[in-house]
């Protein structure tokens, strides 16, 4: 007789035959075996790229396919839970289709291999669809791990069966485990030790993946250039006392971005490449960039996904290269109408308008934030700065590439999927003091907030308790057209329940309107609202 085949059919093959588990043993065997998958992909991963570990490439392709209103109101309904419910879903939905797969898999073995081996190569797809060839070798791996897994246990199994050919000539008969029970006790041995290699395996990725995260940040200086052109202290009355900090800190600075894992990039590797239509094109490694003039200028920042009276705006003193002095560099060439950013991580790309960054605004190339080298949420190394426009249109974060191009030619991410192709700040005004439904103390009644117009400026904020007419809000110091402007405005009501409604107009002279419209596809419109109590 030859020796014998994992892949041979083992005994009867009946499901409930001899040496068959029983159905919950055999849903669990389907879940250890793509548990070995899932915890082989991520340690493999941990040393490839972190992006790539399967589950992570799954989740991902889902954020680049799911229909924006779908996106819209994930973001809005789960709010910045959205990434760790996502890879919960994946998870749940692998677990579900895992242990199909094990409890067909005494019976139609091949069906459940075919199964294992197809979440490998959907890993590896995605993955290679969204990085390079490499990143599929994660899910290649865990695809061959879970398959073996399954074989294995499924070999395990035919052991206890006394009819089993393949279990009579393999070298463990001397264990005793042929019997019933024994081979009972034997085969949850073997799923144990299964499920113990899938641990250690997901767990060692876990290990990994800090670790060299520990060692990168270690790496990263933390000493930063000045800048050749300084920020002006901001004016001691931009800061209302009590208010919203004017200068966000950096750990509550709000943080969109379409990156399940973030991205940690070894600068002393990294560089930017800047081509297309230039005369020259350039290649600057992070030392070279950081040898260029440095401009450091307070800046705020505001995402199209902002809700009225929403948190997804923040401020914050930037440090950079001007794009005037990339553009002296380069020479770009007549024709050229669009800056296409390209991110490293992700295939996320961003169109910014060519003008908007050498009209002789602070557009940059931010390597700080408040003094420190950009965090890794921030996007280090680098990321675009252009202030005046939303997020997605110009703050590439983990910038890996600038193309000067034309709109004809480059679309970029979020157009490609139905959001506006212009995305200039829609001036909005908030509330912040009192916070909705709560009430506003006796000894020092006032209504206070914040309101935007980057690169407009704001120059008046009115204010309505609840049908009353529209009162000027004072105004604090501007402290500069890229930044919001805080102001307040004493409440002299009576005791009880009010409105406060809040409206600003630019120096554009254009007032908010009053039609609120869904942040999708170009910002929300319309004004803010709240209840509270005076006593
Ligand atoms: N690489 C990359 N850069 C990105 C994004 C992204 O998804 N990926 N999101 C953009 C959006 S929509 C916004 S609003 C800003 C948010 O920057 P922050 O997270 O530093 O506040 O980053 C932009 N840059
Ligand atoms: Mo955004």
């Amino acid at each position: 007789m030859t020796a014998p085949s994992v892949l041979a059919r083992t005994g009867p093959d009946a499901p409930g035959g001899p040496g068959v588990p029983g159905k919950a043993l055999r849903a669990a065997s389907g879940v250890v075996a793509a548990g070995v998958a899932v915890g082989v992909g991520h340690l493999v991963a941990s040393f490839v790229n972190p992006t790539a570990s399967p589950v992570i490439a799954v989740g991902s392709a889902l954020i680049d396919a799911a229909p924006t209103p779908a996106k819209t109101f994930a973001v809005r309904l789960l709010g910045n839970y959205d990434k760790p419910v996502l890879i919960g879903a994946v998870g749940v939905a692998l677990l579900v289709f895992a242990a199909v797969l094990g409890l067909v898999a005494w019976s139609h073995r091949r069906v459940a291999l075919v199964g294992i081996a197809l979440l490998g190569v959907v890993g590896a797809g995605t993955a290679v669809y969204r990085g390079d060839l490499l990143d599929a070798v994660p899910s290649l791996v865990a695809g061959a791990a879970g398959v073996a897994a399954l074989l294995l246990l499924v070999a395990r199994s035919a052991r206890s069966a006394p009819t089993s050919a393949t279990a009579s000539t393999t070298a463990t008969t001397t264990t005793g485990t042929t019997t019933g029970t024994g081979g009972r006790r034997g085969f949850l041995a073997a799923l144990g030790l299964t499920a113990l290699v899938a641990a250690l395996a997901g767990g060692g990725g876990v290990v990994v993946g800090r670790v060299r995260s520990a060692g990168a940040l270690a790496r990263r200086g933390t000493g930063l250039p000045a800048p050749t052109s300084p920020a002006p202290p901001l004016p001691a009355g931009a800061q209302i006392p009590g208010m919203t900090p004017f200068t966000t800190p950096v750990d509550s600075f709000y943080r969109v971005d379409i990156s399940l894992v973030t991205p940690q990039i070894d600068a002393s590797s990294w560089s930017l490449t800047i081509d297309g239509m230039v005369d020259s094109p350039l290649t600057l490694t992070y030392d070279e960039l950081l040898a260029m003039p440095l401009i450091e200028r307070d800046i705020t920042l505001t995402c199209v996904s902002n809700e009225v009276g929403g948190s997804y705006v923040s401020s914050g003193r930037w440090l950079g290269v001007p794009f005037s002095a990339i553009l002296e560099k380069v020479g770009v060439q007549a024709g050229a109408d669009q800056v296409y950013s390209y991110s490293l991580d992700s295939g996320y790309t961003a169109s910014t308008p060519l003008q908007a960054v050498s009209d002789g605004r602070d557009a940059m190339i931010a390597v700080g934030l408040d003094g420190q080298p950009l965090a890794d949420a921030r996007g280090y190394p680098a990321r675009m700065i252009v202030p005046g426009l939303f997020g997605f249109v110009a703050n590439t974060k983990w910038l890996e590439r600038i193309e000067f191009t034309t709109y004809a030619k480059r679309t970029a991410y979020w157009t490609e999927r139905k959001w506006a192709t212009d995305g200039p700040i829609l001036t909005q005004s908030r509330i912040d003091l009192p916070k909705s439904l709560s009430t506003i103390p006796k000894d020092k009644p006032v209504i206070a907030g914040v309101a935007w117009a980057q690169h407009r400026g704001i120059t008046k904020v009115e204010v309505k308790i609840d049908d009353g007419p529209w009162q000027e809000a004072d105004l604090a110091v501007d402290a500069g057209l890229d930044l919001w402007r805080q102001w307040s405005l004493p409440f002299t009501g009576d005791a009880g329940l009010h409105s406060a409604t809040v409206r600003a107009t630019d120096a554009t002279g254009e007032t908010q309107p009053e039609a609120r419209t869904k942040v999708f596809p170009d910002g929300a419109r319309g004004w803010h609202q709240i209840q509270f109590t005076s006593e």
